[in-house]
């Protein structure tokens, strides 16, 4: 399986993440790249660099006014004198103005945002836009030759939506990789997210749609991060309806659990005559994991990939979460090589 990455993914290099009343380090740190870097490079992967692909397969996916937002935020934030890293503090909630987009860098930042832990800094930008050119060097090498590819996207993509960002996300890398394969002539794609955390942007960005099945397995969002999205009645609406499919699971969840869960979402891919899964694949399952609570072991990694190896369709791997960063780069390649076996 041909692997890519682009290091300009290095570039985001956030000193700050709100988490539990804290200023901490980030959780997503760039530290997560090496590893899995390391780990493919060990395994025989060859990783290859993605070209350029602009900002139209942002677009086709994105708000442009979002996107100028991210692009020029950092610059605004400095202009506007502030010393830290940029983190909003207000939110259009549900008592205020929600059609008014303020002229403040720091108005503009509640509005675009879903949640506070991501800060935005000088090279935040620019690996945004090399996480989604890793994802689409990958979907376009997997429609050209039918053949598996692993994109080691960061940032991740999956809480990113149509022109929100949040949860360590500020480009949806796998809708956009969804998107391309619609418009190269795919005529449905599955999206498979297994990240722990459900996939709100993804669901959002194609939740009026019946081109993209969305499925999501995760910690049940009673309990669990984004807690406002991925609840099983979240279906999809309009010609959408029956096209996103949210199985929260409680903290916890058995492998045997999730697994048995995964062949609900496999049939349902089946039925719907998907003819590409773009797999949102977050490793922060594992049960390490230090912000997540499911229960996945090294080995689990690689029966998961030779499952999906089973359902017979072109897979496009994308990377997401996964946050026990000394054991991020096995749990991946056990799932990549898991894949192979699998076809084998
Ligand atoms: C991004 B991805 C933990 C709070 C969670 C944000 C999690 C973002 C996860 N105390 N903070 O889906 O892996
Ligand atoms: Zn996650």
């Amino acid at each position: 399986m041909l692997t890519f990455f682009s290091e300009d993914s290095r570039r985001r290099q956030a000193r700050s993440e709100l988490h539990d009343g804290a200023i901490v380090a980030p959780f997503e740190c760039p530290e997560r790249i090496d590893l899995v870097l390391s780990a493919l490079r060990k395994a025989a992967f060859e990783v290859r660099a993605p070209s350029d692909y602009g900002l139209a397969p942002v677009l086709a996916v994105h708000d442009a006014d979002y996107i100028a937002f991210l692009e020029n935020c950092w610059q605004a934030w400095q202009a506007a004198g502030h010393e830290g890293e940029a983190i909003p503090n207000i939110w259009p909630a549900r008592t205020l103005r929600s059609d008014k987009i303020p002229r403040s860098v720091s108005g503009q930042l509640g509005y675009y945002a879903l949640a506070a832990e991501a800060s935005i800094t000088e090279g935040t930008f620019a690996a945004a836009m090399a996480s989604k050119d890793t994802a689409l060097g990958a979907v376009d090498y997997t429609l050209a030759t039918g053949e598996p590819s692993f994109g080691l996207c960061r940032p991740p993509g999956h809480h990113a939506a149509y022109d929100q960002f949040g949860g360590y996300c500020f480009f949806n890398n796998a809708a956009i990789a969804a998107q391309r394969a619609v418009s190269a002539g795919k005529r449905r794609v599955a999206v498979l997210d297994v990240d722990f955390h459900h996939g709100n942007g993804t669901q959002h960005i194609f939740y009026h749609r019946n081109d993209v099945l969305f499925l999501s397995l995760h910690g049940d969002p009673e309990v669990t991060f984004p807690y406002y999205s991925g609840y099983a009645d979240e279906i999809g609406e309009g010609s959408g309806e029956g096209y996103t499919v949210n199985y929260p699971l409680p903290p916890g969840t058995s492998v045997a659990t999730w697994m048995a869960t995964l062949e609900q979402a496999l049939e349902r891919i089946h039925q719907a005559e998907c003819e590409l899964i773009v797999i949102s694949l977050g490793v922060d399952i594992f049960e390490g994991d230090p912000i997540s609570a499911f229960t996945f072991q090294h080995a689990d990694f690689t029966a998961l990939g030779k499952r999906l190896a089973d359902a017979g369709l072109p897979c496009v791997f994308l990377m997401e979460g996964g946050y026990a960063v000394e054991e991020i780069g096995v749990n991946v390649v056990n799932v990549l090589q898991g894949f192979e076996q699998g076809r084998g």
